[in-house]
């Protein structure tokens, strides 16, 4: 044991406390015939919560923790801490990025040992925890050498450093058990398009993707491979836009039944687009994986990575991933980070802690309007048409009978409601 979370005691379930304990995420409480915490799989995310210093454009690091530093001694601390972190919390899951956990060397020998050291021990660790591997990833952003991308890169020797990186990352995820394998990338895109030959680089991305999902299927790993898409920051464009240009690159490269998405509310936003926009458009293509729960702030425009507070944007999400069936490999990742004046270690228990009540809340309100059934009978009403003879009929004919058909059926169609405010009210009872 550490002492760095002194005196804070591992969290209970208990609704009428008024200090740190959840007062909604009851993990064996059955919604819709399965346990709350099967529901929503959370997860902690290594990075935000302990390798990110507490810096902003206008000045850095405000965090000062014991574990900073570029030794293995250090990166075990880190390791220990976080693990007692999982723990107090009981959450199922966490998920890394390489440069997260290992202490970076000077050559990629060097770095890649540090990094099996590294996953070693976490799997020490493992070994005494109840938290398990929701996905590993590559950290292929941070550092100077990916500042033109990494595998969209000019240069090839950083798309072969980048491929050997990612291979060394799926090894270890599929090593420690995990469940799924994520790709996002932050320096796949551009800064000038006066630089930058679009094409060649999206074949690279598309190239690399299929060499990924190649050597998931060699080593025999069955998680899922997830893309996160993003539509800029840090790259003024990110050619992973958003799910629906992410589900283009995958048809054009053959990839749309091996690659599916990890969706970031943040992302979301950033793209123009509500959370449940993307996560219904996913569900819909069959490319629902994971999600990644965080909020930005509307005011800012920029991805804040918060912890999630809204209840009703919460519900709507999980109403979206129940209609889809819920999650198979995926779960929910706090990609979220303190604020930087969040200088205490109990922030990092209660910035969790609200986040699970919220996504509990969220969750319970997402299966009671599921269990109500009115909203998806009122949409069902909206198709019956459709469901017609006449209706199925339309979708396998062609131009010139249905123009004939208008006239000789004496075809006049009279508008109905759409009935959002009643629909709105209808949400309104549960959230
Ligand atoms: C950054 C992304 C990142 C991915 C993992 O905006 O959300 O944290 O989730 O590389
Ligand atoms: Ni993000
Ligand atoms: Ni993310």
């Amino acid at each position: 044991m550490t002492d760095f979370f002194n005196g804070v005691e591992k969290l209970q379930f208990d609704p009428q406390s008024t200090g740190l304990a959840f007062r909604h995420y009851n993990p064996d409480e059955i919604v819709m015939g399965k346990r709350m915490e099967d529901h929503l799989r959370f997860a902690v995310a290594y990075w935000h919560s302990f390798a990110w210093p507490g810096g902003d454009p206008f000045g850095g690091q405000t965090f000062e923790r014991p574990w900073f530093g570029d030794t293995i001694e250090l990166a075990k601390l880190k390791a220990d801490v976080a693990f007692e972190l999982f723990d107090l919390l009981g959450v199922p899951y966490f998920c890394w990025h390489d440069a997260d956990i290992r202490p970076e060397g000077k050559t990629f020998a060097e770095s890649r040992h540090n990094f099996e050291v590294m996953v070693d021990y976490l799997l020490e660790k493992m070994d005494s925890s109840a938290t398990r591997l929701l996905w590993g990833t590559a950290n292929l952003f941070s550092h100077r050498r990916f500042m033109s991308g990494a595998a969209t890169n000019p240069d090839p020797e950083i798309f072969a450093w980048s491929a050997a990186t990612v291979k060394l990352c799926l090894d270890a995820t599929h090593k420690m058990g995990g469940q799924n394998y994520v790709l996002w990338g932050g320096r796949e895109g551009y800064e000038t398009l006066l630089n930058t030959d679009l094409k060649r680089e999206r074949q690279q991305a598309g190239r690399f993707l299929q060499m990924v999902v190649d050597y998931k299927h060699k080593i025999g790993f069955t998680g899922s491979i997830l893309v996160e898409p993003k539509p800029q920051e840090p790259s003024k464009h990110q050619y992973d836009y958003d799910v629906a240009t992410v589900y283009g690159f995958l048809k054009e490269f053959g990839l749309e039944t091996e690659v599916k998405m990890n969706i970031e509310q943040g992302h979301a936003i950033l793209a123009g687009h509500s959370f449940e926009h993307e996560l219904a458009l996913a569900a819909s293509m069959g490319i629902l994986g994971s999600i990644d729960m965080n909020r930005n702030d509307y005011q800012s425009g920029w991805d804040t990575d918060q912890f999630p507070n809204n209840v009703p944007e919460v519900a709507l999400a999980y109403y979206e991933v129940l209609r889809a069936g819920g999650f198979e490999t995926g779960g929910t990742n706090f990609d979220a980070k303190l604020r930087r004046q969040s200088l205490d270690p109990v922030d990092l228990v209660a910035g969790h802690a609200g986040a699970m009540d919220v996504c509990a809340r969220g969750l319970k309100a997402a299966a009671a309007m599921l269990e109500d059934g009115q909203l998806e009978s009122l949409r069902n009403e909206r198709y019956a048409g459709w469901d017609s003879e006449k209706g199925q009929a339309l979708m396998q004919s062609d131009l010139a009978s249905i123009a004939a058909s208008v006239e000789s059926d004496g075809i006049n169609p009279e508008p109905t409601s759409g009935r959002q405010e009643v629909l709105e009210n209808l949400v309104n009872r549960f959230v």
